[in-house]
């Protein structure tokens, strides 16, 4: 009668380890990558008279023009912040975006105090009258209050799409109408304003995905295995 058992040698112990090791720096670069590393989501509470959704302002860390924008916001989860009150859009300002980093200063000069903040979910379709009608919500909200900035909106420049604007270096929630993308001599719009309705999900996500990756190391070393098989014979007789 013969038997066959199967040992782990040395080596394959340490490739083993190796990809674990592996999958354990995946799951850590995953977890930095996150966009809760940098800014945690916020809820405004029911409690406090909000909603209860939450609210992330993302830094995108280059220029990033609103479609792009969009995009981002609905691959975390969530859709660009829609703004359906003064208060909404004052516990965004004071309490999610109030760091400067999240409003760009005028790359006219000093002379220029204006201030570029995030992207939000408002936009206007080609072909409304200008340079008021038609501004919506991209949920379908009641795009009332309309809060914008003085002079705004003004389609300075074929302008169809919404964010935050500071007026004379005041970070406000107040709203500019601008175009698509950063025309030379204003301000680089580089952030956005993510709104979830529920627990946000991004750090899940980024946690399924090294999940993911990890059981797919370990499908791999099943189905191709370095361990040494070692037919031991027995022989009767
Ligand atoms: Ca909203
Ligand atoms: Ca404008």
């Amino acid at each position: 009668m013969n038997a066959t058992r199967c040992e782990t040698s040395p080596t394959t112990k340490s490739r083993f380890a190796g990809r674990a090791a592996l999958c354990i720096a995946v799951l850590l670069a995953l977890s930095a990558l996150s966009p809760t590393a940098s800014a945690a989501p916020v809820q405004w509470t029911i409690g406090s008279g909000g909603n209860g959704h939450f609210y992330e302002g993302v830094l995108f860390g280059a220029d990033i023009n609103w479609p792009q924008a969009k995009t981002e916001a609905e691959n975390r989860g969530g859709y660009l912040a829609t703004i359906t009150s003064g208060a909404e859009g004052d516990f965004l300002v004071n309490s999610v975006i109030p760091s400067d980093s999240f409003w760009q200063v005028d790359t006219r000069g000093p002379a220029f105090t204006d201030l570029f903040g995030p992207w939000i979910g408002g936009t206007q379709p080609t072909g409304s009258p200008e340079p008021s009608g038609n501004w919506q919500w991209i949920t379908g909200e009641s795009f009332s209050p309309a809060l914008w900035a003085l002079g705004e909106p003004n389609n300075g420049n074929d302008e169809m799409y919404l964010h935050f604007y500071g007026k004379f270096g005041v970070k406000e929630n107040t709203w500019n109408d601008y175009r698509n993308d950063n025309p030379a001599g204003g301000g680089n719009i580089r952030s956005f304003v993510v709104e979830y309705d529920a627990i946000p999900e991004p750090a899940t996500t980024a946690l399924v995905a090294a999940l993911t990756i990890c059981a797919a190391c370990y499908w791999r070393l099943a189905r191709h295995p370095i361990s040494r098989k070692v037919a031991i014979v027995n022989r009767q007789g």
